[in-house]
């Protein structure tokens, strides 16, 4: 049964604290995959962030995420004698699948520690490289970056699954740039939803016109940065002593809504499978709790492009995700 799309009213979108209202709230645009490209350009400088719909063929995806949660199955994650594609959460203890940037808490934990082996897993397959490199969204690069002769997917892709009513555990409020200082803030971002991800089931959020928020944000660290005499490498870390936990500008999006955003709405979507969300590296973002009615996992991945022929952060393309890759 397709679920019904609640309205703006009725959402109860939440971060890791408390709910937003729906004041704060709005829905994002979407666009064709037709949309003609100088459509496409502007709306990526002037809001950061192009959800595009239909960009990758529906049966792709799924077969992706067939594949992923047949990848990480072993550990329990799904409820017995259900579809992998469909990725429904068995309802045991959420502390053991906890993504892998948590991989330092669950040492005590050998369900979680092997659910995160498998995560990693799943990001250094073959099957996720060529969903990386697919023509499909490669083409979209292209269309956002004409000046680019020689893009590619850095190695560096991450796999996340948000299981539901699993508390505290959205992504925080950041910016890509903090994780790729090693290069201009050029880089394109598609964030996939591997699977269809309705507003419940806890997608991104995305700052109405943050792009110049971020800017503000990042030049106020890089003074920073100067007037404490870090090291190059000290500057260019997300986890340097000037930053937030995990790099994070906040672990909340109404509190980080509430200090900085000066009126500027959250913005919300209805995410298909086969949708592809491009967005800028000073594009602000996070991801809100997942509160499935159905019990459905939330899975996408963060894929992000570089041109050969344009200054990129090289640290991204040394090998897949892995444990204590420090970045
Ligand atoms: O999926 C998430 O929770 C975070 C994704 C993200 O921040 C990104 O793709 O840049
Ligand atoms: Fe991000």
């Amino acid at each position: 049964m397709p679920i019904r799309i609640p309205t703006l009213d009725e959402l109860e979108i939440e971060g890791n604290v408390g709910k937003i209202a729906p004041e704060k709230l709005r829905w994002m645009p979407s666009f064709p995959a037709d949309t003609p490209d100088d459509v496409l350009r502007k709306e990526l400088e002037a809001n950061g962030v192009v959800h595009v719909k239909g960009v990758i063929p529906r049966e792709y995806v799924l077969a992706t995420r067939r594949k992923y949660f047949e990848t990480v199955a072993e550990t329990g994650i799904l409820k017995p004698d259900t579809d992998p594609t469909d990725g429904i959460f068995s309802g045991e203890n959420p502390t053991n699948f906890v993504g892998a940037d948590s991989a330092k808490y669950v040492e005590d934990n050998p369900i979680a520690k092997r659910h995160i082996e498998l995560v990693f897993e799943a990001a250094q397959s073959e099957w996720a490289k060529e969903f990386c490199e697919n023509e499909h969204i490669l083409a979209f690069v292209h269309r956002f970056k004409p000046d680019w002769t020689a893009p590619f997917c850095f190695k560096r892709q991450i796999w996340r699954s948000n299981i539901p009513n699993s508390e505290r555990s959205t992504t925080g409020v950041h910016y890509d740039h903090i994780f790729l200082r090693g290069g201009p803030p050029i880089a394109l971002t598609a964030w996939v939803p591997v699977g269809d991800v309705h507003p419940l089931q806890g997608g991104l959020i995305y700052l109405e016109d943050s792009l110049p928020v971020a800017q503000r944000i990042e030049d106020d660290f890089t003074a920073q940065g100067l007037a404490r005499g870090f090291a190059p490498d000290e500057a260019l870390s997300a986890f340097n002593s000037n930053m937030g936990v995990a790099g994070m500008l906040s672990r909340d999006a109404g509190e980080f809504q509430a200090q900085y955003a000066d009126g500027r709405r959250w913005m919300v979507a209805n995410y298909e499978a086969g949708d592809v969300v491009f967005h800028h590296s000073f594009s602000i973002h996070a991801s809100t709790t997942n509160r499935d009615p159905d019990g459905v996992i939330r899975l996408s991945a963060d894929l992000r492009y570089a041109d050969r022929e344009h200054p990129y952060d090289g640290r991204w393309d040394q090998a897949p995700y892995h444990a204590n890759d420090g970045l």
